[in-house]
């Protein structure tokens, strides 16, 4: 159970002012002690995640964030942590003491969560103390966002607030969007290109190659996975031809010369962008690549902080192929991890990794800063068929689907 990954894991986030019982509330849920409690406020200043199996919807992430009332120099880097949290929440959880006034603060706190269409649950914690007004639960009302009241001490309303949530979970977490299925018809075999290279982890498969095999199994298709070396022995003994080949992004040149031009071709991380982000979105992304001069400024952004499999990718095949693509010298950023410069995105171009890891929702509110910030977005998978002069054919096999806009709510 604990080994589900994170990003398949509804993630629900808790917020509010200092002291208000946020960590309490999460001991509460979780029936465990979690995260710090006391009376000091300021007293959580990290986001605290704790994985846990929500029944009956299945893996959760709680995270417990840092009351985020507090000024000064340590106050702004919570502020940034808490605010990194926000994006990745599915349901966020503003809690307040139970008679204090929705404040600019928790109205802050709804609009950012309105603007990402992500559901709220408020809550009056500290029922025991005191009631809520009147007025606040008709503002609440006037809003349509529902509202538990706890005692996180004794446990009261703790259930109610578990049936408040259950009611409230995103469709997308229940019906993620497909990777490849849809793509293809129902009796078909598909052909998965998976390189194995010194950058492939010893032993194992990384997610997108599993959890597309695993579509396929569940599905009741099959597939044939091979390394780029057989593709093209393997394709002459099959017949009919696959529905589909799927490859690495990182062996795209290759591939592309040996998956005849009849049989439809993509790359995981172009699925990927379907999944995890906005296909639409990140094909226009993509072909702002054109747009690009010597010295244009290029963030290349990757989830994970440490990285062993594509780290060259990022860092040194992505930009060897976008400096040819101009013919001279840009200027790369790399971000990594849950930082990403909301309003440092001085560039011209992000170029993203597949998010592989990750929720969706992190990655929407990532186009949605680079939308407010009028910049593109694009993911690797696109950005390299883009500069090898194959991305009509790698964005065909979804575009013919008709099955590919996604688009950022
Ligand atoms: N009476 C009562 N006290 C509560 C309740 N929930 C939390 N407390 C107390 O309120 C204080 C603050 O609780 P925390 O859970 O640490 O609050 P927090 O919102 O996480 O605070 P920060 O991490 O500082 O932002 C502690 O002394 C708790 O014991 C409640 O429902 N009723
Ligand atoms: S860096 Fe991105 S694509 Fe690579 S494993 Fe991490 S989340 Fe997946
Ligand atoms: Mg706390």
């Amino acid at each position: 159970m604990q080994t589900t990954p994170k990003g398949f894991r509804l993630h629900l986030g808790i917020f509010g002012r200092r002291n208000v019982g946020k960590s309490s509330l999460l001991n509460a849920l979780t029936h465990q002690a979690t995260s710090i409690v006391s009376d000091a406020a300021g007293t959580t200043t990290d986001p605290v995640e704790k994985p846990m199996e929500l029944l009956p919807i299945g893996p959760v992430l709680w995270i417990d964030t840092a009351g985020i009332d507090d000024e000064g120099a340590l106050g702004e880097l919570r502020i940034q942590k808490t605010k990194s949290v926000l994006d990745r929440t599915e349901i966020g959880i503003i809690v307040s003491t139970a008679d204090a006034p929705i404040t600019q603060f928790e109205q802050d706190l709804i609009n950012a969560f309105r603007n990402r269409s992500v559901p709220i649950i408020y809550v009056f914690n500290k029922i025991d103390t005191a009631q809520p007004r009147q007025e606040t639960l008709d503002e609440l009302k006037e809003l349509k966002i529902p509202y538990a009241m706890t005692d996180a001490i004794s446990g009261r309303g703790i259930i109610d607030l578990h049936e408040i949530i259950l009611k409230h979970i995103p469709d997308d977490f229940l019906t993620p969007p497909p990777i490849l299925v849809d793509l293809v018809p129902s009796d078909s075999m598909v052909v998965l290109v998976v390189p194995v290279d010194k950058e492939a982890p010893k032993g194992r498969l990384i997610l997108p190659q599993v959890q597309a095999i695993r579509e396929v199994l569940d599905a009741h298709l099959s597939c044939v996975v091979v390394q780029d070396e057989q593709l093209s022995d393997v394709l002459n003994r099959i017949s009919p031809p696959p529905a589909l080949v799927v490859t690495d992004s990182q062996a795209f040149a290759k591939v592309s010369k040996d998956v005849p031009l009849s049989i439809p071709l993509t790359s995981f991380s172009i699925l990927f962008a379907r999944q995890k982000a906005d296909l639409g979105i990140m094909i226009e992304g993509a072909k702002a690549i054109k747009n690009l001069k010597i010295g244009s400024r290029i963030v290349i952004a990757e989830s994970c902080t440490h990285h062993p499999i594509e780290e060259d990718i990022g860092t040194i095949k992505i930009p060897k192929l976008l400096r040819q693509f101009v013919g001279g010298e840009l200027e790369f950023k790399h971000l990594r991890g849950h930082e990403f410069l909301t309003n440092d995105l001085n560039c011209d171009l992000v170029i993203h990794c597949g998010a592989c890891m990750w929720n969706r929702r992190e990655m929407l509110s990532r186009i949605m800063y680079c939308q407010n910030a009028n910049i593109p977005i694009t993911n690797y998978g696109l950005a390299i068929a883009f500069t090898l002069g194959i991305f009509d054919r790698a964005i065909k096999p979804i575009i013919d689907a008709k099955n590919y806009n996604y688009s950022v709510e």
